[in-house]
Protein backbone atom coordinates (compact mmCIF):
# COMPACT_ATOMS: atom_id res chain seq x y z
CA UNK A 1 0.00 0.00 0.00
CA UNK A 2 2.74 2.46 1.00
CA UNK A 3 4.36 1.61 -2.28
CA UNK A 4 1.54 2.55 -4.01
CA UNK A 5 1.21 5.67 -1.95
CA UNK A 6 4.72 6.91 -3.11
CA UNK A 7 3.92 6.11 -6.53
CA UNK A 8 0.65 8.06 -6.88
CA UNK A 9 3.20 10.85 -5.30
CA UNK A 10 5.48 10.94 -7.82
CA UNK A 11 3.00 10.54 -10.81
CA UNK A 12 1.29 13.81 -9.08
CA UNK A 13 4.59 15.46 -8.96
CA UNK A 14 5.67 14.83 -11.93
CA UNK A 15 2.15 15.54 -13.57
CA UNK A 16 2.06 19.05 -11.66
CA UNK A 17 5.48 20.22 -12.55
CA UNK A 18 4.89 19.38 -16.76
CA UNK A 19 2.69 22.11 -16.14
CA UNK A 20 4.17 24.77 -13.98
CA UNK A 21 6.98 26.93 -15.37
CA UNK A 22 9.40 28.94 -13.84
CA UNK A 23 9.63 32.41 -15.43
CA UNK A 24 11.30 35.42 -16.44
CA UNK A 25 10.29 37.25 -19.68
CA UNK A 26 8.79 35.16 -22.08
CA UNK A 27 5.97 34.11 -18.69
CA UNK A 28 4.82 31.18 -20.73
CA UNK A 29 7.45 28.58 -21.97
CA UNK A 30 5.65 25.27 -22.54
CA UNK A 31 3.59 26.79 -26.03
CA UNK A 32 4.01 29.69 -28.37
CA UNK A 33 1.25 32.64 -26.75
CA UNK A 34 -0.04 36.28 -27.89
CA UNK A 35 -2.43 38.66 -26.66
CA UNK A 36 -2.69 38.17 -23.28
CA UNK A 37 -5.16 39.31 -21.45
CA UNK A 38 -3.92 39.37 -17.37
CA UNK A 39 -6.98 39.81 -14.89
CA UNK A 40 -6.79 39.77 -10.92
CA UNK A 41 -9.29 36.88 -9.19
CA UNK A 42 -9.34 36.45 -5.97
CA UNK A 43 -5.61 36.19 -4.98
CA UNK A 44 -3.91 34.94 -8.11
CA UNK A 45 -3.06 36.88 -11.72
CA UNK A 46 -4.84 34.75 -14.05
CA UNK A 47 -3.73 35.41 -17.74
CA UNK A 48 -5.67 34.56 -21.04
CA UNK A 49 -3.16 34.73 -23.92
CA UNK A 50 -4.13 33.69 -28.00
CA UNK A 51 -2.40 30.15 -28.16
CA UNK A 52 -0.62 30.59 -31.72
CA UNK A 53 0.40 27.18 -33.10
CA UNK A 54 2.68 26.77 -36.41
CA UNK A 55 0.40 25.84 -39.75
CA UNK A 56 0.95 22.52 -41.17
CA UNK A 57 -0.58 20.85 -44.56
CA UNK A 58 -4.12 21.25 -44.06
CA UNK A 59 -4.01 23.30 -40.95
CA UNK A 60 -4.52 26.73 -41.00
CA UNK A 61 -3.11 29.08 -43.19
CA UNK A 62 0.95 29.32 -44.15
CA UNK A 63 2.97 31.97 -42.87
CA UNK A 64 0.05 33.75 -41.24
CA UNK A 65 -1.58 33.59 -37.58
CA UNK A 66 -3.03 30.00 -36.74
CA UNK A 67 -4.77 29.13 -33.84
CA UNK A 68 -7.05 26.52 -32.74
CA UNK A 69 -7.59 26.87 -28.31
CA UNK A 70 -6.83 28.95 -26.13
CA UNK A 71 -4.89 27.83 -22.63
CA UNK A 72 -4.94 29.99 -18.75
CA UNK A 73 -2.53 30.26 -16.94
CA UNK A 74 -2.33 31.62 -13.29
CA UNK A 75 0.64 32.74 -10.74
CA UNK A 76 0.28 34.16 -7.34
CA UNK A 77 3.79 35.28 -7.00
CA UNK A 78 4.70 36.76 -10.80
CA UNK A 79 7.41 34.04 -10.66
CA UNK A 80 5.31 30.38 -11.10
CA UNK A 81 3.45 30.12 -13.68
CA UNK A 82 0.48 27.28 -14.20
CA UNK A 83 -1.14 26.12 -17.81
CA UNK A 84 -4.11 25.37 -16.61
CA UNK A 85 -4.43 23.61 -19.79
CA UNK A 86 -7.01 24.08 -22.72
CA UNK A 87 -10.23 26.00 -21.73
CA UNK A 88 -11.97 26.80 -25.36
CA UNK A 89 -11.30 24.73 -28.67
CA UNK A 90 -12.27 26.11 -32.27
CA UNK A 91 -14.42 23.02 -32.83
CA UNK A 92 -16.60 22.61 -29.74
CA UNK A 93 -17.72 25.85 -30.02
CA UNK A 94 -21.27 26.29 -32.03
CA UNK A 95 -21.16 29.11 -34.33
CA UNK A 96 -17.31 28.61 -34.95
CA UNK A 97 -16.16 27.36 -38.40
CA UNK A 98 -14.04 24.68 -36.84
CA UNK A 99 -11.36 24.31 -39.24
CA UNK A 100 -10.50 28.46 -39.37
CA UNK A 101 -7.80 28.21 -37.01
CA UNK A 102 -8.62 32.09 -36.13
CA UNK A 103 -8.85 32.28 -32.28
CA UNK A 104 -7.37 35.51 -31.41
CA UNK A 105 -7.30 37.80 -29.20
CA UNK A 106 -9.45 37.03 -26.13
CA UNK A 107 -10.71 38.31 -22.77
CA UNK A 108 -12.09 37.36 -19.55
CA UNK A 109 -13.79 39.22 -16.79
CA UNK A 110 -15.77 38.04 -13.20
CA UNK A 111 -19.48 39.15 -12.41
CA UNK A 112 -21.70 37.67 -9.93
CA UNK A 113 -19.15 34.74 -9.50
CA UNK A 114 -19.22 33.64 -13.54
CA UNK A 115 -16.20 33.97 -15.78
CA UNK A 116 -17.03 35.12 -18.93
CA UNK A 117 -14.71 34.53 -21.74
CA UNK A 118 -14.64 36.83 -25.08
CA UNK A 119 -12.94 35.41 -27.98
CA UNK A 120 -13.03 36.53 -31.51
CA UNK A 121 -13.09 34.12 -34.57
CA UNK A 122 -15.00 33.14 -37.87
CA UNK A 123 -17.97 32.08 -38.34
CA UNK A 124 -19.50 29.38 -39.96
CA UNK A 125 -22.77 31.49 -40.92
CA UNK A 126 -21.58 34.74 -42.28
CA UNK A 127 -24.61 35.77 -43.62
CA UNK A 128 -25.32 38.04 -40.93
CA UNK A 129 -21.67 39.68 -41.02
CA UNK A 130 -20.19 39.18 -44.31
CA UNK A 131 -16.58 38.24 -44.54
CA UNK A 132 -14.50 38.32 -41.31
CA UNK A 133 -15.15 38.02 -37.69
CA UNK A 134 -17.34 38.19 -35.05
CA UNK A 135 -17.23 37.62 -31.28
CA UNK A 136 -18.61 35.27 -29.07
CA UNK A 137 -18.56 34.33 -25.45
CA UNK A 138 -18.04 31.06 -23.00
CA UNK A 139 -19.21 30.86 -19.40
CA UNK A 140 -17.58 28.96 -16.35
CA UNK A 141 -17.63 28.88 -12.63
CA UNK A 142 -14.43 29.49 -11.94
CA UNK A 143 -11.59 31.14 -13.68
CA UNK A 144 -10.04 28.09 -15.10
CA UNK A 145 -12.83 26.40 -16.36
CA UNK A 146 -14.97 23.98 -17.66
CA UNK A 147 -16.05 26.99 -19.83
CA UNK A 148 -19.46 26.61 -21.81
CA UNK A 149 -19.29 28.61 -25.40
CA UNK A 150 -22.70 30.03 -26.08
CA UNK A 151 -24.94 28.38 -29.38
CA UNK A 152 -24.96 31.79 -30.81
CA UNK A 153 -22.01 34.83 -31.19
CA UNK A 154 -22.56 38.29 -29.95
CA UNK A 155 -25.58 39.90 -31.52
CA UNK A 156 -24.61 44.14 -33.60
CA UNK A 157 -20.56 42.62 -33.24
CA UNK A 158 -18.41 42.01 -36.35
CA UNK A 159 -14.35 42.56 -35.56
CA UNK A 160 -11.84 41.47 -33.22
CA UNK A 161 -9.68 41.62 -29.84
CA UNK A 162 -12.99 42.22 -27.34
CA UNK A 163 -12.25 43.54 -24.46
CA UNK A 164 -14.71 43.97 -21.54
CA UNK A 165 -14.30 46.87 -19.04
CA UNK A 166 -16.73 47.00 -15.54
CA UNK A 167 -17.24 50.11 -14.71
CA UNK A 168 -17.23 51.21 -10.85
CA UNK A 169 -21.33 51.33 -11.29
CA UNK A 170 -21.72 48.00 -12.16
CA UNK A 171 -22.07 48.85 -16.10
CA UNK A 172 -19.84 46.57 -18.33
CA UNK A 173 -18.72 47.81 -21.61
CA UNK A 174 -17.50 46.13 -24.67
CA UNK A 175 -14.53 46.99 -26.65
CA UNK A 176 -13.09 45.54 -30.09
CA UNK A 177 -11.42 46.58 -32.91
CA UNK A 178 -11.83 46.42 -36.80
CA UNK A 179 -9.27 48.66 -38.14
CA UNK A 180 -10.87 51.42 -35.71
CA UNK A 181 -11.85 50.74 -32.17
CA UNK A 182 -15.71 50.44 -31.34
CA UNK A 183 -17.33 50.27 -27.93
CA UNK A 184 -21.04 49.57 -26.77
CA UNK A 185 -22.48 48.98 -23.33
CA UNK A 186 -23.44 45.47 -22.46
CA UNK A 187 -26.28 43.81 -20.52
CA UNK A 188 -25.79 42.61 -17.37
CA UNK A 189 -26.11 39.03 -18.31
CA UNK A 190 -23.14 40.03 -20.37
CA UNK A 191 -23.84 38.38 -23.29
CA UNK A 192 -25.86 40.88 -25.15
CA UNK A 193 -25.20 44.82 -26.80
CA UNK A 194 -27.22 47.56 -24.23
CA UNK A 195 -26.58 50.51 -26.62
CA UNK A 196 -26.24 51.30 -30.31
CA UNK A 197 -22.24 50.66 -31.15
CA UNK A 198 -19.80 53.60 -31.26
CA UNK A 199 -16.51 54.63 -32.95
CA UNK A 200 -14.20 55.87 -30.76
CA UNK A 201 -13.10 58.56 -33.37
CA UNK A 202 -10.88 60.51 -31.12
CA UNK A 203 -8.04 58.89 -32.11
CA UNK A 204 -4.97 58.29 -34.46
CA UNK A 205 -7.34 58.20 -38.42
CA UNK A 206 -3.92 57.05 -39.90
CA UNK A 207 -2.55 53.96 -39.59
CA UNK A 208 -3.95 50.54 -38.23
CA UNK A 209 -5.70 50.32 -34.52
CA UNK A 210 -6.39 47.09 -32.48
CA UNK A 211 -6.56 45.09 -29.91
CA UNK A 212 -8.09 48.45 -27.38
CA UNK A 213 -7.61 47.89 -23.52
CA UNK A 214 -9.60 50.16 -20.92
CA UNK A 215 -8.78 50.12 -17.40
CA UNK A 216 -9.66 52.85 -14.73
CA UNK A 217 -7.57 54.98 -12.12
CA UNK A 218 -8.22 57.57 -10.27
CA UNK A 219 -11.23 58.77 -12.20
CA UNK A 220 -9.31 58.48 -15.26
CA UNK A 221 -10.60 55.93 -17.84
CA UNK A 222 -7.50 55.15 -20.21
CA UNK A 223 -8.15 53.59 -23.56
CA UNK A 224 -4.82 51.68 -24.62
CA UNK A 225 -4.17 50.53 -28.02
CA UNK A 226 -1.75 49.12 -30.36
CA UNK A 227 -1.26 51.36 -33.24
CA UNK A 228 0.95 51.30 -36.28
CA UNK A 229 2.31 54.99 -36.22
CA UNK A 230 5.02 54.06 -38.30
CA UNK A 231 5.79 50.61 -39.85
CA UNK A 232 4.95 47.90 -37.15
CA UNK A 233 2.66 48.51 -33.84
CA UNK A 234 3.62 50.40 -30.69
CA UNK A 235 1.54 50.41 -27.45
CA UNK A 236 -0.50 53.62 -27.02
CA UNK A 237 -3.05 55.91 -24.73
CA UNK A 238 -5.60 57.94 -24.81
CA UNK A 239 -7.17 59.83 -21.44
CA UNK A 240 -11.16 60.16 -20.19
CA UNK A 241 -12.96 61.05 -17.79
CA UNK A 242 -15.62 58.91 -19.33
CA UNK A 243 -15.71 54.93 -21.02
CA UNK A 244 -17.09 55.92 -24.32
CA UNK A 245 -15.02 59.33 -24.37
CA UNK A 246 -14.00 61.75 -25.69
CA UNK A 247 -10.93 60.89 -25.65
CA UNK A 248 -7.65 62.93 -25.75
CA UNK A 249 -5.01 60.72 -27.18
CA UNK A 250 -1.93 60.88 -25.02
CA UNK A 251 1.11 58.84 -25.53
CA UNK A 252 3.42 55.97 -25.65
CA UNK A 253 2.92 52.51 -23.56
CA UNK A 254 5.99 51.15 -25.52
CA UNK A 255 7.73 51.41 -28.22
CA UNK A 256 8.09 49.13 -31.86
CA UNK A 257 9.81 45.87 -31.06
CA UNK A 258 13.11 46.58 -31.72
CA UNK A 259 13.53 43.44 -33.36
CA UNK A 260 10.44 43.85 -35.93
CA UNK A 261 8.04 41.85 -34.07
CA UNK A 262 4.87 43.10 -36.49
CA UNK A 263 2.15 42.78 -33.55
CA UNK A 264 1.97 43.80 -29.97
CA UNK A 265 -1.05 43.26 -28.06
CA UNK A 266 -1.57 43.73 -24.33
CA UNK A 267 -3.19 44.31 -20.59
CA UNK A 268 -2.60 46.59 -17.62
CA UNK A 269 -3.27 45.36 -14.36
CA UNK A 270 -2.27 46.42 -10.79
CA UNK A 271 -1.55 43.31 -8.02
CA UNK A 272 -0.88 44.13 -4.56
CA UNK A 273 0.03 47.58 -5.23
CA UNK A 274 1.81 47.82 -8.05
CA UNK A 275 0.72 48.12 -11.52
CA UNK A 276 1.78 45.76 -14.56
CA UNK A 277 1.85 45.65 -18.24
CA UNK A 278 1.46 42.07 -20.27
CA UNK A 279 2.08 42.09 -23.64
CA UNK A 280 3.90 40.68 -26.63
CA UNK A 281 6.82 39.81 -28.39
CA UNK A 282 8.14 36.84 -30.76
CA UNK A 283 11.23 35.45 -28.09
CA UNK A 284 11.06 31.74 -29.08
CA UNK A 285 10.34 32.39 -32.72
CA UNK A 286 13.05 34.96 -33.63
CA UNK A 287 12.55 34.69 -37.31
CA UNK A 288 8.98 34.26 -37.57
CA UNK A 289 6.66 37.01 -35.94
CA UNK A 290 3.08 34.57 -35.96
CA UNK A 291 4.92 32.53 -33.14
CA UNK A 292 4.99 34.96 -30.18
CA UNK A 293 5.27 34.75 -26.29
CA UNK A 294 3.81 36.56 -23.81
CA UNK A 295 5.73 39.12 -21.20
CA UNK A 296 5.22 41.11 -18.40
CA UNK A 297 6.66 44.16 -17.02
CA UNK A 298 6.49 46.62 -13.64
CA UNK A 299 4.26 49.46 -15.05
CA UNK A 300 4.18 53.46 -13.18
CA UNK A 301 2.72 56.75 -13.55
CA UNK A 302 3.39 60.16 -13.32
CA UNK A 303 1.79 62.15 -10.84
CA UNK A 304 -0.81 63.67 -13.55
CA UNK A 305 -1.43 60.37 -14.18
CA UNK A 306 0.33 60.00 -17.82
CA UNK A 307 1.89 57.11 -18.03
CA UNK A 308 6.11 56.20 -17.94
CA UNK A 309 6.81 54.54 -21.33
CA UNK A 310 7.66 50.60 -20.32
CA UNK A 311 11.05 49.30 -21.69
CA UNK A 312 11.15 45.91 -22.64
CA UNK A 313 13.05 43.49 -20.01
CA UNK A 314 14.38 39.83 -20.03
CA UNK A 315 14.49 39.72 -16.29
CA UNK A 316 10.74 40.56 -16.61
CA UNK A 317 8.89 40.57 -13.15
CA UNK A 318 8.84 38.71 -9.48
CA UNK A 319 11.24 37.75 -7.34
CA UNK A 320 13.42 34.74 -8.14
CA UNK A 321 14.01 32.05 -5.49
CA UNK A 322 17.70 31.53 -4.67
CA UNK A 323 17.12 27.77 -4.51
CA UNK A 324 15.80 27.24 -7.71
CA UNK A 325 17.26 27.34 -11.35
CA UNK A 326 17.95 31.48 -11.97
CA UNK A 327 18.11 31.77 -15.64
CA UNK A 328 20.49 34.61 -15.45
CA UNK A 329 20.08 34.43 -19.13
CA UNK A 330 17.15 36.54 -18.44
CA UNK A 331 19.34 39.50 -17.38
CA UNK A 332 18.58 42.51 -15.83
CA UNK A 333 21.75 44.08 -16.86
CA UNK A 334 24.92 42.51 -19.21
CA UNK A 335 28.36 44.55 -19.82
CA UNK A 336 28.31 46.00 -23.09
CA UNK A 337 31.18 43.96 -24.44
CA UNK A 338 31.77 39.99 -24.21
CA UNK A 339 28.57 38.84 -22.89
CA UNK A 340 25.68 37.14 -25.48
CA UNK A 341 22.57 34.79 -25.22
CA UNK A 342 22.13 32.09 -27.12
CA UNK A 343 19.67 29.31 -27.63
CA UNK A 344 20.62 26.44 -25.61
CA UNK A 345 19.24 24.23 -28.57
CA UNK A 346 18.66 25.88 -32.04
CA UNK A 347 16.39 22.70 -32.93
CA UNK A 348 14.05 23.32 -29.54
CA UNK A 349 13.93 26.85 -29.01
CA UNK A 350 11.34 25.89 -25.54
CA UNK A 351 14.89 24.51 -23.83
CA UNK A 352 15.72 28.38 -23.34
CA UNK A 353 18.74 29.80 -23.54
CA UNK A 354 22.61 30.44 -22.31
CA UNK A 355 24.69 33.14 -21.33
CA UNK A 356 28.14 33.45 -23.22
CA UNK A 357 30.75 35.82 -21.14
CA UNK A 358 33.65 35.96 -23.69
CA UNK A 359 35.84 38.71 -22.74
CA UNK A 360 38.29 39.62 -19.58
CA UNK A 361 35.58 40.98 -16.93
CA UNK A 362 32.70 40.40 -18.95
CA UNK A 363 29.70 40.58 -16.84
CA UNK A 364 25.70 39.78 -16.28
CA UNK A 365 23.35 41.19 -13.62
CA UNK A 366 20.04 39.53 -12.54
CA UNK A 367 18.13 41.40 -10.23
CA UNK A 368 16.19 40.45 -7.29
CA UNK A 369 16.79 37.16 -6.11
CA UNK A 370 15.51 36.24 -2.70
CA UNK A 371 18.56 34.58 -0.74
CA UNK A 372 15.93 34.21 2.41
CA UNK A 373 17.00 34.08 5.84
CA UNK A 374 18.40 30.52 5.90
CA UNK A 375 21.98 30.47 5.52
CA UNK A 376 22.62 28.68 1.90
CA UNK A 377 26.43 27.23 1.42
CA UNK A 378 26.13 25.79 -2.17
CA UNK A 379 26.67 27.46 -5.35
CA UNK A 380 25.56 25.02 -8.43
CA UNK A 381 26.66 26.26 -11.05
CA UNK A 382 25.59 24.59 -15.23
CA UNK A 383 28.52 25.74 -17.16
CA UNK A 384 30.22 24.52 -20.39
CA UNK A 385 33.69 25.86 -21.61
CA UNK A 386 35.87 24.75 -24.13
CA UNK A 387 39.44 25.91 -22.19
CA UNK A 388 37.72 25.96 -18.74
CA UNK A 389 37.71 29.30 -17.18
CA UNK A 390 36.76 30.95 -13.56
CA UNK A 391 33.54 32.53 -12.56
CA UNK A 392 32.93 35.42 -9.91
CA UNK A 393 29.95 35.43 -8.34
CA UNK A 394 29.09 38.29 -6.35
CA UNK A 395 25.92 40.51 -5.05
CA UNK A 396 24.92 44.42 -5.63
CA UNK A 397 27.14 44.98 -8.62
CA UNK A 398 30.61 43.49 -10.39
CA UNK A 399 32.23 44.92 -7.78
CA UNK A 400 29.81 43.94 -5.34
CA UNK A 401 30.71 41.71 -2.32
CA UNK A 402 32.39 37.95 -3.73
CA UNK A 403 30.17 35.68 -2.69
CA UNK A 404 31.74 32.69 -4.77
CA UNK A 405 34.40 31.64 -7.31
CA UNK A 406 33.68 28.89 -9.91
CA UNK A 407 35.76 27.24 -11.74
CA UNK A 408 34.95 25.50 -14.83
CA UNK A 409 36.49 22.60 -15.87
CA UNK A 410 37.94 22.73 -19.73
CA UNK A 411 35.23 19.89 -21.64
CA UNK A 412 31.99 19.96 -24.46
CA UNK A 413 29.77 18.78 -22.36
CA UNK A 414 27.35 20.84 -19.44
CA UNK A 415 28.57 19.81 -16.12
CA UNK A 416 26.72 20.97 -13.13
CA UNK A 417 29.87 22.51 -10.42
CA UNK A 418 29.01 22.70 -7.32
CA UNK A 419 31.42 25.02 -4.25
CA UNK A 420 31.06 26.56 -1.39
CA UNK A 421 29.66 29.49 -0.59
CA UNK A 422 31.96 32.07 0.95
CA UNK A 423 30.29 34.37 2.29
CA UNK A 424 26.15 34.39 3.13
CA UNK A 425 23.84 37.36 2.36
CA UNK A 426 19.94 36.77 3.39
CA UNK A 427 17.69 39.00 2.15
CA UNK A 428 16.85 40.09 -1.74
CA UNK A 429 20.13 40.70 -3.53
CA UNK A 430 20.93 41.62 -7.13
CA UNK A 431 23.09 38.69 -8.51
CA UNK A 432 26.28 39.48 -10.81
CA UNK A 433 28.41 36.72 -12.47
CA UNK A 434 31.86 37.74 -14.04
CA UNK A 435 34.29 35.96 -15.96
CA UNK A 436 37.63 36.37 -14.81
CA UNK A 437 40.72 38.19 -16.37
CA UNK A 438 42.38 36.74 -19.54
CA UNK A 439 39.37 33.68 -19.70
CA UNK A 440 37.34 32.98 -22.80
CA UNK A 441 34.22 31.38 -24.05
CA UNK A 442 32.41 30.00 -20.37
CA UNK A 443 28.97 29.47 -21.49
CA UNK A 444 26.22 29.10 -18.18
CA UNK A 445 22.88 27.60 -18.26
CA UNK A 446 21.88 28.60 -14.84
CA UNK A 447 22.72 29.12 -11.58
CA UNK A 448 21.35 28.21 -7.91
CA UNK A 449 21.83 28.10 -4.56
CA UNK A 450 21.31 25.32 -1.85
O1 LIG B 1 -3.26 37.38 -32.49
C1 LIG B 1 -3.89 37.73 -33.69
C2 LIG B 1 -3.96 39.22 -33.81
O2 LIG B 1 -2.66 39.78 -33.81
C3 LIG B 1 -4.64 39.90 -32.66
O3 LIG B 1 -6.01 39.73 -32.67
C4 LIG B 1 -4.13 41.26 -32.83
O4 LIG B 1 -4.37 42.11 -31.76
C5 LIG B 1 -2.67 40.99 -33.08
O5 LIG B 1 -1.96 40.79 -31.89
Amino acid sequence: MKKQTNFLIIQLVFVFSSFLAIAQNPIIRNQYSADPSARVFGDRIYVYPSHDILATEGKGRKDWFCMEDYHVFSSENLTDWTDHGMIVQQNKVPWVKPDSYSMWAPDCIERNGKYYFYFPSVPKDTTSIGRGFTIGVAVAEKPTGPFVPEVNPIKGVKGIDPNVFMDKDGQAYLYWSAGNIFAAKLKSNMLELDSEVKTLGDLPTKGLKEGPYMFERNGIYYLTYPHVENKIERLEYAMSDNPLGPFKVTGVIMDESPTGCWTNHHSILEFKKQWYLFYHHNDYSPAFDKARSVRADALSFNPDGTIIKVIPTLRGIGVSNAAKEIQIDRYSNISDKGTSIAFLDELDHFKGWKTILNNSGAWVQYNAVDFGKKSLKWVIVRAMSANGGTLQIRTKGFEGPLIAEVKIPAGTNWSDIKIPVKKFEGGIQNLVVVLNENNKNVEVDWISFK
